[in-house]
């Protein structure tokens, strides 16, 4: 397993020289900069690629861009309108200098316009830690008496309608403003940000397109672009949604086991691959992490490591961001099963035999709490669960001589 750490480039607070203290072996990192649709340019990519390999003091750092996350796929390609075509032809085109840059590993998400989303991005644990959370009578109460989405009342169980009621009607004006932020503005890494009226505008375009519309839409966009990812080397691997249900009447197409084999039928190739994020798709009870590392494991290309509380039962529910070997999901059975498809790789004589993993998000704790950091990725919390994890691949990985 590769241990690598998600950088948000040069505006990042935790720099290279931090990161690798850290003692990780590669980095994750984007060109958030530039905007959706648009071309990579081989001298973006080469740039970032350098600021990577550096230290501020422009030693070497010994470290490397392993993997792009996300190449965002655009929302013209998801509604399959306006300049969609030409946003296809931009993402292959961005592949090939990412492959000409010596970059095979791509991750993206197919979420139409919420990337992940939350409701408290600073919820306070009986330790004093703070974490993020998402509150499912918060977000009924967002979305039925802030947005005002018609319907809205009509997505929840008539319990989470009332209570989301009463919540809002408790809620101060700064309550409220504090809530619509959170979720509209957009977390990092996030590819999209709106105000509550152009989300009103972006969700109208969505009234056309059902869950299956979407799911065409999206192998038409597998056809379209595995081909040359094939061709190039590349292994673009898909992030679930986050949280794994369906959000403001919007469909949610990649939040099961089932809608990852149905993406890999739809397009039957080792570059149409999996991000394998423990920690969205652990929010539901009936996704077996590890069972599905063992099933599906030849196709997972990145991992993201990190845990959750469940606060509720149901198809949507509320939960928060545990520590990383606390929460739903046994990290340890899911690390084996990493291990254990590494040791298959091996046997077939697979160059891909180190699984890269990044410790995904990481509770405020110690000095965090006095940075006004990005939301979800703390340095000392992140540092603590790498530390965790590490130690049990490597306990695990143990051979005495
Ligand atoms: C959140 C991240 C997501 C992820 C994208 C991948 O912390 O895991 O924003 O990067 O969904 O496209």
């Amino acid at each position: 397993m590769k241990q690598t750490w998600r950088w948000f480039g040069p505006p990042d607070t935790i720099s290279i020289d931090d990161i690798s203290q850290a003692g990780v072996e590669g980095i994750v990192t984007a060109l958030h900069h530039l905007p959706n649709g648009s071309v990579w340019t081989l001298d973006e990519i080469q740039r970032r690629r350098s600021e990577v390999a550096h230290y501020k003091n422009g030693e070497p750092s010994g470290l490397a861009w392993d993997v792009v996350e996300s190449l965002p796929v655009s929302e013209s390609i998801k509604q399959q309108t306006g300049d969609w075509k030409l946003h296809i032809e931009n993402y292959l085109t961005s592949l090939t200098h990412l492959a000409e840059a010596g970059i095979y590993t791509v991750c993206y998400n197919f979420m139409p316009l919420l990337d992940w989303t939350r409701t408290d991005l600073s919820y306070k644990l009986g330790n004093g830690a703070r974490c993020m959370r998402f509150d499912i009578i918060d977000f009924a109460a967002f979305d039925i008496h802030i947005l005002k989405r018609q319907r809205a009342a009509q997505d929840y169980p008539a319990a989470i309608v009332e209570q989301a009621n009463e919540r809002f009607q408790a809620m101060d004006t700064v309550a409220q403003q504090s809530l619509e932020k959170n979720i509209v503005c957009g977390l990092p890494g996030a590819e999209e940000g709106f105000s509550l009226a152009s989300l009103r505008e972006h969700l109208a375009l969505y009234d056309s397109i059902s869950e299956d519309k979407l799911r065409q839409n999206f192998i038409d966009f597998l056809e379209q672009v595995v081909p040359t990812a094939e061709k190039l080397g590349i292994k673009l691997c898909c992030h679930p949604d986050d949280p794994p249900f369906s959000l403001l009447g919007l469909p949610r197409i990649m939040s099961t086991e089932a809608h990852y084999t149905t993406m890999m039928q739809s397009v039957d190739s080792y570059a149409n691959g999996i991000t394998l994020c423990s920690g969205s798709l652990g929010v539901r009870a009936d996704v077996d992490l590890p069972a599905m590392m063992n099933r599906l494991g030849d196709r997972v290309h990145f991992v993201h490591l990190r845990n959750v509380t469940r606060e509720s039962t149901g198809e949507k529910i509320s939960f928060h961001e545990a520590a990383h070997l606390e929460g739903a999901t046994d990290m340890v059975a899911l690390i084996q099963a990493i291990l254990d498809e590494e040791s298959r790789r091996v046997a077939a004589g697979s160059s891909d035999t180190s699984i890269p993993f990044r410790p995904d998000h990481g509770q405020e704790i110690l000095s965090d709490l006095r940075i006004a950091g990005q939301p979800g990725y703390p340095a000392i919390g992140r540092l603590k669960g790498l530390a965790e994890l590490r130690g049990i691949a490597t306990a695990l990985s143990y051979k005495t001589s």
